[in-house]
């Protein structure tokens, strides 16, 4: 590469997808600390060619290099236990090891004690190489990724009603539709460049009516013509109280519904419970506005909803999406321009994890476990036994951390997610993984707070270093190009995975010697799939530029690699076409093309408040950073955009519990503790509090939001409940001066590997 030339990329964070552009830059620290940095630095602008962001980037797209040469983990690393130091080791010594503890595994336990927690922040080519090994290679389908926290309620939402998983819309039907739903989604702060073309739509024609659905005024709320601030959990209340009206004022599509769905009776049954006068005390909103909600959906042509954690993270998550599907059907808002329901995807490859079967009740190729033909099609083209693919779900998240509690779990291997953080319940996830007999944990950067819990380090080239694909929330699939090399002996995950595979006595299904060889193979699966993109490869990404599936071979005159055996015609479904839009022709991807109501009673919170902890604590994202900041909190400039973790409490409820701005508060739940500084604002509803999720140990003194959350869970996705649980407050007696919170958060020394361990 010579000095000019940029590399066209996707930026590693949010689901939205936006193409990056990255150039070489002079050795300086762009944040302007005009601090000189350790190794080569990089400039990065939007790719305007780029079809979902069209050259527009937030600040997190904008900054992600300056983390590429921080506090990164350069060799593996091992140790006996984990209150030994950790020692360098080669790579042969460290994957040596694990293999031998996957063989003692195996033989004591079985292949079940074998599991992996990997994230939608892997390539699709690491997650595919990930299920071979697992579910191929060792039989066992315990592969989950932290989307079981983010994504799983959606793909059962949309399996249950619609067929298959696959969100149904694309970017375009932002600015074509004439009235948009935003339900438990801040899209302004996780999703900024999607929701920007929203907001110019919107600001561009005043007839488009927003409606923001959140207990708290959130960036978003302050731009919708009608934010209603629901109770934390009534989602299902309201949207079966809009549903109702939408039936009353017969606002709805009999042709559609005679048609193309089933099951209208039954969800008819259940809506008669929701007259306006319960739902809008049920929910906590007047019932004129309720009105105003289900009038502007009826009249409108074309209504999106779009939807994230609010919906997701939930004990009814799947029921809440199915509601959610509902409404498109009773009115025929789907499958055509500018309606649908949409959910915006967490993570930059949530979709193309979901896509190659990452998580433990999932194939490649959106196949589920339980279905016998789907598992035999998988044995037959990976050339593995009959048989081998077991048909139960293997151990979600929450699964592998009770199993570590029961010594079921005798090796786990963490990839790219930081759990330490991330899971619920955080003291009882602490102490399953001080037990854990053999833990691995393969990560860019060192320290991470899991980090704490491995009995081995391995580091992983992270964006930048490896090209891959990942898939974004509109389906459009980019190749995600390497512009500089992996520091020290960082390795892409996938290749990573594919060694210890190889040395397991699997070499045979392990012949790849590049990431495009990976995902040659892996399109295959997807194949007359809904989710087929065997029209695709990497050297048709890099000359074509990003594509959207479905995109099948015959579309492309690509030939696929041909060392494989092909899938028999009789297993395939109706083959997928290119489009834009999924269900344009109202065939659902059930077996008999028709689509599901679903008729769900609310069940409202999992840990409702009650007199001894009386407040709904809730928790979510700030703009700037990311997760668990391994990278935004080595950022100057999100840094200092967010300085320090805070609590938001409503001035009714401050004055009751005797505190003012900036006072510091206790937050305590039956599980856990943390204290942060108040943040007296209005804009949460009396009752519930926020705090957000970026600060873990390593970066703030008691600030976790997850010391007091619950691992309660949806029936059918398995996700938790991450965004409420029952707490009490108190006011702490320190008098901080304002914005002075050093007492809380903590400043990393920024370092190399070698000297920190
Ligand atoms: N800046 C930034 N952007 C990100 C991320 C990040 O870390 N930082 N992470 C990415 C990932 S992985 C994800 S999953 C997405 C998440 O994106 P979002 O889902 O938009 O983000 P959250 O802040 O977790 O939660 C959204 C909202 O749900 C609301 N909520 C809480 N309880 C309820 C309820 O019962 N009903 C309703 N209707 N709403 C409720 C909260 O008040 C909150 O405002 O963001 C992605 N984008
Ligand atoms: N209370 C509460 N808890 C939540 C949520 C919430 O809203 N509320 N949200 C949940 C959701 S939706 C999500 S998605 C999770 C996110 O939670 P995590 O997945 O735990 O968060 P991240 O900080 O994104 O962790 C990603 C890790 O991968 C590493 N990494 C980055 N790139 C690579 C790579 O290419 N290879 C490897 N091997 N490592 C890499 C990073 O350094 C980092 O350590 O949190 C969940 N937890
Ligand atoms: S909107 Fe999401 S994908 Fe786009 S630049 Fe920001 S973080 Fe990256
Ligand atoms: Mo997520």
């Amino acid at each position: 590469m010579t000095a000019v030339d940029s590399t066209k990329t996707l930026c590693p964070y949010c689901g939205v997808g936006c193409g990056l552009e990255v150039l070489p830059s002079p050795q300086f620290d762009q944040a302007g600390s005009g601090q000189e940095l350790s190794g080569q630095s990089w400039k990065v602008r939007g790719d305007r060619a780029h079809p979902s962001s069209q050259g527009m980037v937030c600040v997190k797209g904008a900054t992600v290099a300056e983390a590429l040469n921080r506090d990164r983990l350069l060799y593996p690393m091992i140790r006996d236990s984990l209150n030994d130091k950790f020692r360098r080791a080669s790579w042969d010594q460290a994957l040596e090891l694990i293999t031998a503890r996957i063989q003692t595994v195996r033989s004591t336990q079985g292949s079940d004690g074998v599991c992996m927690y990997g994230s939608g922040q892997l390539q699709t080519e690491d997650y595919y190489i990930a299920q071979k090994l697992l579910k191929g290679c060792l039989g066992t389908n315990n592969f989950d990724s932290n989307s079981r926290l983010c994504m799983s309620s959606t793909v059962a939402g949309y399996v249950q009603s619609l067929g298959s998983d696959g969100p149904p819309c694309c970017y375009e039907d932002l600015e074509l539709t004439d009235c948009v739903f935003l339900i438990g989604t801040n899209a302004a702060e996780c999703h900024p460049i999607s929701f920007n073309r929203l907001q110019k739509h919107h600001k561009k024609n005043p007839h488009v009516k927003m409606v923001v659905v959140d207990p708290r005024r959130t960036k978003t709320a302050e731009d919708a013509d009608l934010h209603l601030a629901i109770h934390p959990g009534t989602d299902i209340d309201l949207l079966n109280g809009i549903a109702h009206l939408l039936l009353r004022w017969d606002c709805v599509d009999a042709d559609f519904i005679a048609n193309h769905t089933e099951g209208f009776s039954e969800f008819q049954e259940v809506i008669q419970h929701y007259s306006p006068d319960v739902v809008a005390e049920r929910c906590g909103i007047s019932m004129s506005d309720l009105e105003t909600a289900a009038r502007w959906w009826a009249e409108s042509n074309r209504v999106l909803s779009l939807w994230s954690m609010g919906v997701s993270q939930s004990s009814e998550g799947t029921a809440k999406v199915r509601a959610i599907i509902n409404l498109h059907l009773m009115t025929g808002q789907i499958g055509k321009v500018g309606a649908g329901p949409f959910s915006l995807t967490g993570q930059p490859n949530a979709m193309g994890g979901r896509e190659a079967g990452g998580l433990c009740n999932l194939l490649p190729g959106y196949r589920h476990v339980k279905f016998l033909e789907q598992r035999a099609e998988v044995e037959q083209f990976w050339g593995v036994p009959a048989g081998q693919i077991s048909s139960n779900w293997g151990r979600t998240a929450w699964d592998i951390i009770t199993g570590l509690e029961t010594d079921e779990v005798g090796l786990l291997w963490i990839v790219a997610t930081n759990p330490a953080v991330s899971l619920p319940d955080l003291e009882r996830v602490k102490a399953a993984l001080w037990r854990s007999p053999f833990t691995i944990q393969q990560d860019a950067y060192y320290p991470t707070e899991t980090a704490k819990f491995a009995h081995v380090l391995l580091p992983a080239a992270q964006w930048g270093e490896k090209t891959g694909t990942m898939t974004n929330s509109e389906r459009t699939v980019t190749l995600c190009q390497a512009f500089c090399l992996p520091p020290g002996e960082a390795r892409p995950d996938w290749e990573i995975i594919a060694e210890v595979g190889c040395r397991l006595g699997f070499a045979d299904k392990f012949p790849f010697i590049s990431s495009a060889e990976v995902f040659a193979e892996y399109v295959q699966l997807t194949q007359g799939r809904v989710c087929d993109m065997s029209g695709l490869s990497h050297d048709r990404l890099r000359q074509e530029g990003p594509l959207q599936w479905p995109c099948p071979k015959e579309e492309s005159g690509i030939k696929v690699a041909e060392n494989l055996a092909p899938i028999p015609d009789q297993s395939l479904p109706k083959a997928a076409k290119p489009a834009k839009r999924l269900y344009t022709d109202h065939q659902f991807s059930s077996a008999d093309g028709r689509a599901r109501f679903s008729a769900d009673h609310s069940r409202g919170l999992a840990e409702p408040p009650d007199a001894a902890y009386p407040f709904v604590l809730t928790t979510g994202r700030l703009y700037g950073h990311w997760h668990t900041q391994t990278r935004t909190g080595r950022i100057e400039k999100i840094r200092r955009m967010h300085p320090n973790p805070f609590l938001e409490i409503h001035p009714r409820d401050a004055a009751k519990i005797g505190v003012e701005d900036h006072s510091i508060i206790e937050v305590r739940s039956r599980r856990g503790v943390a204290r942060f500084p108040a943040k007296v604002t209005t804009a949460i509803a009396p009752g519930t509090v926020f705090v957000p999720i970026h600060w873990g140990e390593l970066w703030a003194d008691q600030a976790e939001a997850n010391a007091m959350t619950h691992e309660r869970s949806c029936p059918d996705s398995k996700q938790p409940e991450l965004k409420a649980c029952a707490v009490q407050l108190t006011p702490i007696a320190i008098e901080l001066p304002q914005a002075d919170y050093t007492l809380f958060t903590k400043t990393l020394e920024t370092s190399s590997v070698s000297s920190t361990l």
